[in-house]
This record gives C-alpha cells, sequence and structure tokens, in this order.
C-alpha cells in the first residue's frame, strides 16, 4: 500500500519535476530538441535519490525552484536587520544564500570596520541623550531609498532601537557611511522609513522621556516625559542625513510604535502606532501593575497621523524649539497647527503598513483577532470636518472611529505586520498562530479573484513569526512573487547548536491566486535576531566591481588626496606616515621603523583593478584589522605606545605568495642622551 502511493508518487514527482525543470531552463543552456529529448523522463539516478531521501513532490518543487546552479545569480537581494548583532544581512533570493554581513553598528573585522580603520560612523555620539561611544545595536528596520515609490537601489537606512541611533548605507560598496545619535530621545522603533522620495528618515521614539536627556522623577512622567518623531531630512547627493535641515514632532509620552510613510493618495502624510495610551510607569516591585499588564488596560489606543508637509512649513516659520541642535515642534503647536491627529486603533497594535496605492493602512493589533484598515480618504474628510470623538489629555484630536475605519478582517491570533504583492492580497504575520494570512485588499490599484476583505488562507510557518517582507513589498508596485517569513524561533528546525538556537526565514512562493502559498526554502540565521526586511530586485542595485578610482576615500566616495603609487616615509619629530601601496604579493615599506610614543599614520592603497582582489592589513597587538578594498585608500592612525617588534601582513588569501605579504612595524625604545662628558 505504501509502496504502490510512494511509486505514484514518484510518477508525479517525475512529471512535475520535468515540468518545472522545462519552465526553468526554458531553451537555455539546452536546445529546444534535446530537452525535449531529455524530458521523456528524469534519470534513474535522479529518482533514486528522491526516493531515497523520501522527498514528496512539493519538496522536489522547492528544491528545483531554489536551487541556483554555480555562477547563476538570485533575482532579488534581501536586506534583513541583524536585531542585536547590530549589522544587516544581505541574503540572496530565492536562494537563500547569505550574500554578506553588512557591518553597520557593530565593529566588524573582516571589512575593516572599527579596528583602526573606517570607525568615523562608528564614533558617533551626540550631545544629550547618549554620549557614550556604542559598538553594539539593535537594528529592527531597514528601509530603502525610494524614488517615485519605488526602490531605487542607492542607500539602507536602518535604524537602532536599543539607543535611538540612525544608519545610512551606501548600495554601491554596501558599506555604513553615517551613524547619526538622536540627541534628544534615546530609543527608537518607528525607524527606517521613508517617503516615494526618501527626502527624509523617520524615527519615532518608543520611550517616552524628558526631551533632551535630562532626569526627571518618573512620578513625573505624565508632565515631563514624552515621545517624539523625528524626520532626518536626507541629502541624497551628499548621502547623509542633516540634523540642521531636520526636525521633530513632540508626541505625548505613549509608547509610540511602528511607522509607515503615506504614498501615492497618502503622500505627504506619516503614520505612528501608540501602544500604552494608559501611560503606566511598570514598579511591579511596588505593587504597580507591571508594564505587560499596565500597558493593556485600555480597548484602545491611538494612530498618530502626521501631516509632514505641513510640518516643514511650521519648521519653515521658525515656530519650534531647539533641543541640542534639533528643531523641534512643540505639541501644542503640532495641533494648533494641523500636524498631528489620533485615529482610535484597537488594543496595543503594533504594525501600521500601508497599502501600494497609498489609500489604505492597515493596523494589526497584537492582542485583537482583527486587522483594521483605515481610508486615507476617510481621514482626510474627518479632519476637514472635525469630525472628532473628543481629545486626548494633551489636546490632540481624535478623529471618529467609524468615520475612518474602513473594514476589519478577522485573521487569527497575534497579527503583527502586513505586506502586499500585485494580486490584490495582503500577507499579514500571526505570531501566535505561527502562520501567514492572506486576505484580500479592496484596492482600486490591484484587484484579487476573491471579495475584498477576506481571509483566504493561513500557512503555518515555524514558529512565532514576526515580520514578513515580500518581493518589493513596501512599494507602490510589489512583485508578488515571493514573501520571506522572519520567524522567531525555529525549536526543532535544524541541527541543535546548542541552547542558542538559529533563526528561520523561510522562503514562500505567492506567485499563484487563492489558498495556495508554498514554503520553498527554510534558511536557519545563526546571528542576531532579524527584525524587518526589505527585498529588491537585484538588477536594481548598481554596486561597484571595484571602486572607480585608484586611490578611492570609501568614507567620503571620492578620490583620496593621500592616496599613493610608490611606497615612501615622511617623518617629523613626532610623527611617522607611512604612504604605502599594496599589490599582489607585497606592501611597500616592507619594513618600518619608528620610535616608541611616536604617532604613527598608514595610508595604504590597493593597487588593484582585478574582481575580488581584496588585500587586508593588521598589526600584531595593536587590534588594527583593514579591509583595502581593490582601489581603496585607507588610513590607519594610532600612537606607537608600546616597544617591540610587530609584524604586519595582509589578511585576504590573495595569491601564492600571499603569507610573503608581510612586513614589520620596528618599535623602537625613546634613544637615551649620551652622559655629558666630565673634564
Ligand atoms: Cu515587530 Cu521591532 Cu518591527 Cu520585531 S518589531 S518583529
Ligand atoms: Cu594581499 Cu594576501
Amino acid at each position: 500500500m505504501v509502496n504502490r502511493r510512494r511509486l505514484f508518487f514518484l510518477g508525479v514527482i517525475g512529471v512535475i519535476t520535468i515540468f518545472t525543470l522545462t519552465g526553468l531552463f526554458g531553451i537555455s543552456g539546452f536546445g529546444a530538441k534535446s530537452l525535449h529529448a531529455q524530458s521523456a523522463e528524469l534519470p534513474k539516478e535522479t529518482m533514486d535519490m528522491i526516493r531515497e531521501r523520501g522527498l514528496n513532490p512539493d519538496d522536489v518543487t522547492a528544491a528545483v525552484s531554489t536551487f541556483m546552479p554555480t555562477g547563476k545569480y538570485d533575482d532579488y537581494v534581501m536586506f534583513a536587520s541583524g536585531g542585536h548583532s547590530g549589522q544587516v544581512f544581505a541574503i540572496g533570493i530565492p536562494s537563500m544564500r547569505l550574500l554578506r554581513t553588512i557591518a553597520a553598528f557593530t565593529p566588524e573585522p573582516w571589512q575593516g570596520y572599527g579596528f583602526g580603520v573606517k570607525e568615523n560612523a562608528l564614533v558617533t555620539a551626540a550631545k544629550g541623550s547618549i554620549e557614550r561611544q556604542l559598538t553594539w545595536a539593535d537594528t529592527h528596520h531597514p528601509a530603502l531609498s525610494e524614488t517615485n515609490g519605488e526602490y531605487d537601489g542607492q542607500f539602507l537606512f536602518i535604524g537602532d532601537k536599543a539607543n535611538g541611533r540612525m544608519c545610512v548605507i551606501d548600495l554601491r560598496d554596501f558599506e555604513t557611511k553615517q551613524i547619526v545619535q538622536n540627541p534628544v530621545v534615546s530609543s527608537n522603533h518607528g525607524a527606517a522609513f521613508v517617503p516615494p522620495n526618501a527626502e527624509y528618515v523617520l524615527e519615532g521614539s518608543q520611550f517616552a522621556m524628558p526631551l533632551g536627556g535630562a532626569y526627571a522623577p518618573i512620578e513625573d512622567y505624565q508632565k515631563t516625559y514624552r515621545g517624539l518623531a523625528t524626520f532626518w531630512k536626507f541629502n541624497r547627493e551628499k548621502g547623509r542625513l542633516e540634523i540642521e535641515n531636520s526636525f521633530g514632532v513632540e508626541l505625548p509620552p505613549y509608547w509610540q510604535d511602528l511607522a509607515d510613510f503615506g504614498k501615492a493618495e497618502s503622500d505627504g502624510w506619516a503614520f505612528i502606532n501608540s501602544f500604552n495610551t494608559e501611560m503606566a510607569t511598570g514598579g511591579i516591585e511596588d505593587g504597580n501593575p507591571p508594564f505587560e499588564a499596565g500597558t493593556s488596560q485600555r480597548d484602545m489606543d491611538y494612530l498618530h497621523i502626521i501631516n509632514w508637509k505641513q510640518a516643514e512649513k511650521t519648521v519653515k516659520e521658525g515656530r519650534t524649539k531647539v533641543i541640542n541642535g534639533l528643531r523641534v515642534i512643540p505639541l501644542d503647536v503640532a495641533v494648533s497647527d494641523g500636524i498631528l491627529y489620533f485615529a482610535p486603533e484597537p488594543k496595543s497594535p503594533h504594525g501600521v503598513d500601508v497599502s501600494p496605492s497609498g489609500r489604505h493602512l492597515v493596523v494589526a493589533g497584537k492582542l485583537d483577532p482583527h486587522v483594521t484598515i483605515y481610508d486615507i480618504n476617510m481621514i482626510k474628510t474627518a479632519i476637514e470636518k472635525k469630525d472628532f470623538e473628543g481629545k486626548d489629555p494633551y489636546g490632540v484630536p481624535i478623529l471618529r472611529f467609524d468615520a475612518v475605519k474602513k473594514a476589519q478582517v478577522e485573521l487569527g491570533l497575534g497579527p503583527l505586520h502586513t505586506q502586499f504583492d500585485n494580486k490584490g492580497y495582503a500577507y499579514t504575520s500571526l505570531f501566535l498562530d505561527s502562520a501567514v494570512a492572506r486576505w484580500t485588499v479592496g484596492d482600486d490599484k490591484f484587484k484579487a479573484p476573491e471579495k475584498p476583505w477576506t481571509l483566504v488562507s493561513k500557512t503555518p510557518v515555524h514558529y512565532n513569526i514576526g515580520h514578513l517582507a515580500a518581493a518589493e513589498g513596501d512599494t507602490v508596485n510589489p512583485d508578488g512573487k515571493y514573501l520571506v517569513a522572519l520567524n522567531k524561533w525555529s525549536v526543532d528546525r535544524f541541527l541543535n547548536t546548542g541552547p542558542l538556537l538559529a533563526q528561520n526565514l523561510q522562503l514562500v512562493d505567492i506567485s499563484r491566486p487563492g489558498d495556495s502559498l508554498k514554503i520553498l526554502y527554510d534558511m536557519p540565521i545563526g546571528n542576531g535576531e532579524p527584525h524587518y526586511a526589505q527585498i529588491i530586485k537585484a538588477d536594481k542595485l548598481k554596486t561597484w566591481e571595484v571602486y572607480p578610482e585608484v586611490g578611492w576615500n570609501a568614507e567620503e566616495q571620492k578620490k583620496s588626496d593621500v592616496a599613493t603609487m610608490e611606497g615612501k616615509v615622511v617623518r617629523s619629530p613626532d610623527r611617522v606616515e607611512i604612504y604605502m601601496p599594496a599589490i599582489r604579493s607585497h606592501f611597500d615599506p616592507e619594513r618600518v621603523l619608528v620610535t616608541k610614543g611616536q604617532k604613527v599614520v598608514f595610508y595604504i592603497t590597493n593597487l588593484e583593478r582585478t574582481l575580488d582582489a581584496t588585500h587586508g592589513f593588521n598589526i600584531a597587538g595593536y587590534n588594527i584589522a583593514a579591509s583595502i578594498e581593490p582601489g581603496e585608500t585607507v588610513t590607519i592612525e594610532f600612537v606607537a605606545d608600546k616597544e617591540g617588534v610587530f609584524p604586519f601582513y595582509c589578511l585576504e588569501f590573495c595569491s601564492a605568495l600571499h603569507l610573503e605579504m608581510a612586513g614589520y612595524l620596528l618599535v623602537q625604545p625613546v634613544p637615551v642622551p649620551a652622559p655629558e662628558k666630565k673634564g
């Protein structure tokens, strides 16, 4: 019985595989004729392997659709946050191969980031909230830069939830160019999000606190603690966030959560969820309700609706207060200028996501089995007609719920985040159900075959899904091919690696309508918890193969003025500068003699123009590690505070004589002056 079923299965597999292979390979690689000849039957060897491994038709389809033959490239790149590893991961889709860990907030020796080299971004600390230099972060939400609502492949932004910082990564070289510390608040969660042309990057705070970072007793919470939405101005030409052109909007002391920018129909608006509108201040140790209970008393919290175009005008007209160098629109001005409105949203919401047309905002209430859908046109009308159901204690008008609510769809337990495709479906992660819900959006832009606002299917995922990311899913034109479930727990999915387990990123095929979602791949990621990710078409990335010119300063993205083609040493009494070219397989000079106490500056230029001909550099005992990519010039500065003999060598196995690519830093003791002769 079992055997007969097996045999039937294998027959089906054969046919499916052949069809899939036919579709995948088309006529490239095989001639049409030979393909036809080959497609009569899979080789017996292959069938045996399928049988031996006990694969079913779905397994075979999944394998065939994610396997990447050597030398072939993925169609998409997913940029996933690295959680408390503080980094960003670039992952190919559909193969789910990790292509690169991008050093963002955490020093990373392979990339020569933070070990005597490229530390400029890392040392950022602002006056105010946090002044200490930090070497880790909790990255949550990456945002690709956009042009006209489409990912343009130029920049990636990501927020550090733990410390209220923002990071700018240039996608020409996948390197971090800037980290800014918010000078007014010390945490974020509604970060990073961009409007359709990335004029700003939004950083919404999470934990209310006294703005500017001063102490105030927790008993004064309602009076002196506040939230803040910071609109960091992005200068695309310079690739930098500019604090002098940025501004903040003061918010009541609720805990602001995730955010999104409006687009198309809702362009000009930004949305931020909130919870703890109870303004609980904890204190379980004093018999107060713990935060988890205190923040969940009320049935409704507030969706923050921000008119950022109006905020720009208010800032221009100077109705701001400056806190540690950031212009902040005070709460009362935000109300009187029509910048801030609230809409009620059910119990402890988490994600707010804007649909591709920009018309609908989907809010998922983590303690509510529904998603609630708001319509921007209804919001605009309610604002115009002053259709308010009251004001919050800080005077912010609350729009009447029924006047702005378009629909509610019951999906299941613990809805968190929503993504969209090009077929009129939305996908919501269900944390408690460990599932992806597919449901229909009643949108003009894409129409689903089923009736609007209906749950279509629930696909189990392993386990406790947080975010999900769809291909081009936050743009005005999602691709609708793939979705990745970013699961918090993997439990029993992979070989055990001790009590700390991998996260499980699952690739899901969403290309067909109806109840047809298919899990294609389980990817264990043995690193800090990816929260959110964005998936961009690979051909939109115009990444450099080598730096544009020999002698490139990658921090400034321009030709370096300390680039060198020839080795030389320039000495002054307290400073030794070494201009050092590196090429397979030597540094020049190879012997560097300095005196203890001197400042030593290496300017190393990689002269290579060959793809992948990277050299490394390190100095024993000095905590220095550099990566010098083809064409790049790096600067390493330190004080030779320890005398002795310190080998340096190239860290990348760059050639057959790589081991010989080395030298000595000789730090001689300070010469003792000869005693005066007496006479
Ligand atoms: Cu749900 Cu920080 Cu986006 Cu994590 S948050 S999951
Ligand atoms: Cu250069 Cu090894």
